[in-house]
């Protein structure tokens, strides 16, 4: 089901609930249900994502079979339907009247007439039969012995006599073996062009494009063998993954390279991030009441605090720039070590973690008792895998001051990732004895009892949370989503709509648009109601037209839909909004699955019928009509 009562993945989902409590588990949700339904996107269309998908959910991902939609076959049923196919593949050459049974036809080569083209065509069509027969039998038992060079003359030959699939596929199997896969690529389209279903010449020529580097060819033709196999071949299907991963990355780096790095994510990521720490008054000298140039560093630093405490996408974008002028101003002199610190801030959220962190170790140097530099530089560690210098980090911070709530708060969140409830509980706790005025502590207190199984005062936390911070939208947000995960959904959508209100009233510039997404996504769950989940999904990107999560909500449920093109577009956007590396491949395998999907379909219309007549009985018949 949703994000919420599985088992939590060893690494944050895409590196991101770090320092973000409130977007993981929408993200989480999101991959959970992404990956539950992973084979939506090696379908064509919407009619065929449930039989097919179940299909590739199974074979991918044989740990944890989702409802395979063939029934699963015992190994000695699979034995058998393998050597029916071996059978089939044996008998095709046969399925020529003209052909003689193999035994009764063998005679050496070497008594054949000369085969050119010229002698070819003075032969009658059953000597050219009979040659071609003999000479792939020959073929064969040259490349049987590997001198392949004899073999490649022998299957031309044969070729010659009768441009035969079998006959280019095995001369492929030659070059295969002499890794000569410019030819590999060659004789296998050959075979195709004669027979586009052809599953083995299509394997061998994936196989010699994957030996090119040319990774989407590949690609292509594995899910091509895919499909016609209906995913019963494991093998190809894990190429699938592995090419898809190979693809998302070469193109990844392309994405990586023109990115600019000055870019801001959206608004609601990066309100998320800073509102997981305490806000702390301005320091005195930097307040509006005094009077700074703005040609001076620390006219600067006042100007960005001022824009930050807006909390719209441009205010976030004034207050990165003004802290890098600050610093090329200079001349600070106390506001030094807190200019490193934001300017670090903002380049993290840019995604220049490097660069981020170089700024924290020169805050942390200038000025080691601010303890939020250490907590910043912990997350980002933590962001990119290294938990123990996350763990020192916190530690030194509490050296500092064992009385800052937002280290504990940290440390919780630490914990929480790691799935270590009981740990994180104790310093949700902790924070929320320092400080009881932070809501995301108890939010966050609330979830991980969920996890932990203490449904009950997990509700507790919530309703009393709801009552102490009545004006709070997450509060209202975070509880629909744990009534989503128990299936209640229209009380989910109760809290949903709540956390709606609040924001229009508390903050109707900058609104939060998590709550949108996440009615979207219980409509779908729980009458697949795609156009009004659509609709909500759509008001969100107006809101905030960046929101990553918003744009990967609208990919699936238009792919859901059998919407496939459309569906590109947003996983390609997805791809340019991501923040690093890691999550751009991820956005990226998604978009190349789906492209695949189309290239397939527009180059094999037959395979798309295929697709169609294996989901008839799908998803058409499963939707509630005009449900609502
Ligand atoms: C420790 O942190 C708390 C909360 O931020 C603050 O009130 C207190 O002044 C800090 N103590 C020291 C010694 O910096
Ligand atoms: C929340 O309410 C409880 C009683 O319901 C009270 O004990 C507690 O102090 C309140 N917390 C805040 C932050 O007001
Ligand atoms: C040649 O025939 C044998 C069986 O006689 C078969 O096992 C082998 O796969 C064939 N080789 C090729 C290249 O088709």
């Amino acid at each position: 089901m949703s994000g919420a009562s599985a088992a939590p993945p060893p690494m944050p989902p895409l590196g991101r609930p770090v320092a973000v409590p409130v977007e993981s588990s929408v993200w989480d949700r999101i991959t959970n249900w992404a990956s539950e339904n992973k084979a939506l996107v090696y379908t064509i269309a919407g009619v065929a994502v449930v039989v097919t998908g179940a299909g590739v959910v199974y074979y991918l991902n044989d740990t944890k079979p989702s409802a395979p939609a063939q029934p699963r076959l015992s190994k000695k049923e699979r034995r058998k339907q393998k050597e029916a196919e071996r059978q089939a593949e044996a008998g095709k050459p046969s399925t020529s009247p003209t052909e003689q049974p193999k035994a009764a036809a063998v005679e050496s080569a070497d008594e054949l007439p000369e085969i050119t083209e010229s002698t070819v065509a003075t032969f009658t069509n059953e000597q050219r039969q009979e040659y071609a027969l003999k000479l792939k039998n020959d073929g064969n038992k040259s490349y049987g012995s590997k001198d392949y060079n004899r073999a490649i003359e022998l299957y031309s030959q044969a070729i010659l006599c009768k441009p035969d699939p079998i006959f280019y596929s095995n001369r492929a199997a030659c070059y295969n073996a002499l890794s000569d896969w410019d030819k590999v690529v060659e004789d296998t389209t050959a075979a195709v062009n004669l027979d586009p279903t052809y599953v083995k010449a299509l394997n061998r020529r994936a196989n010699a494009y994957e030996h090119l580097s040319m990774f989407s060819e590949s690609l292509l033709d594995f899910t091509a063998s895919c499909i016609i196999d209906e995913f019963r071949n494991e093998n190809s299907a894990a190429s699938v993954e592995k090419l898809l991963k190979k693809v998302a990355e070469q193109k990844a780096e392309g994405i990586i390279k023109s990115k600019n790095p000055n870019k801001l994510p959206s608004p609601t990521f990066v309100s998320n991030y800073i509102q997981s720490f305490r806000v702390k008054p301005r320091p005195t000298g930097l307040e509006d009441s005094v009077e700074l140039a703005d040609s001076t560093g620390k006219g600067q630093m006042q100007i960005g605090l001022r824009a930050m405490e807006k909390k719209t996408h441009e205010g976030y974008e004034e207050a990165a720039t003004a802290f890098e002028k600050a610093l090329e101003l200079g001349d600070l002199g106390d506001y030094e070590a807190l200019a490193y610190n934001l300017r670090g801030t903002f380049r993290c959220l840019r995604g220049s973690q490097e660069q981020a962190l170089q700024d924290m170790d020169k805050s942390i140097e200038l000025d080691p008792s601010m303890t939020q530099s250490y907590v910043k530089r912990a997350s980002m560690h933590l962001e990119m895998g290294a938990r123990d210098t996350a763990a020192e980090d916190l530690e030194k911070a509490i050296q500092q001051n064992d009385s800052d709530p937002d280290i504990y708060y940290h440390r919780a969140q630490l914990h929480f990732i790691h799935g270590e409830f009981q740990d994180a509980a104790k310093d949700y706790q902790m924070s929320i004895d320092l400080d009881k005025e932070f809501i995301f502590s108890h939010i966050q207190l609330g979830v991980t009892q969920y996890k932990m199984g203490s449904v009950a005062s997990s509700m507790a936390t919530f309703r009393r949370c709801t009552k102490n911070f009545s004006k709070v939208p997450d509060v209202y947000n975070y509880y629909g989503e744990l009534l989503l995960d128990q299936g209640k959904f229209d009380e989910a959508i109760l809290q949903f709509d709540t956390a709606m209100d609040m924001e229009k009233q508390t903050k109707p510039m900058a609104m939060n648009v998590l709550p949108l997404i996440n009615k979207a996504l219980t409509l779908f769950q729980q009458k697949s109601e795609f156009s009004e989940a659509e609709q909500l999904c759509g008001k969100a990107l107006i809101i905030d037209p960046e929101c990553d999560i918003a744009v990967a909500t609208m990919a699936q449920l238009l792919l859901q839909q059998g919407k496939v093109t459309e569906a590109l577009k947003y996983f390609e956007r997805a791809a340019e909004l991501a923040r690093t590396p890691g999550e751009i491949v991820n956005a990226l395998s998604y978009a190349e699955a789906t492209r695949t999907q189309l290239q397939v379909q527009e180059k094999y219309p037959q395979l798309a019928a295929k697709l169609q007549g294996m989901g008839g009985a799908g998803m058409g018949g499963g939707l509630p009509p005009g449900a609502h």
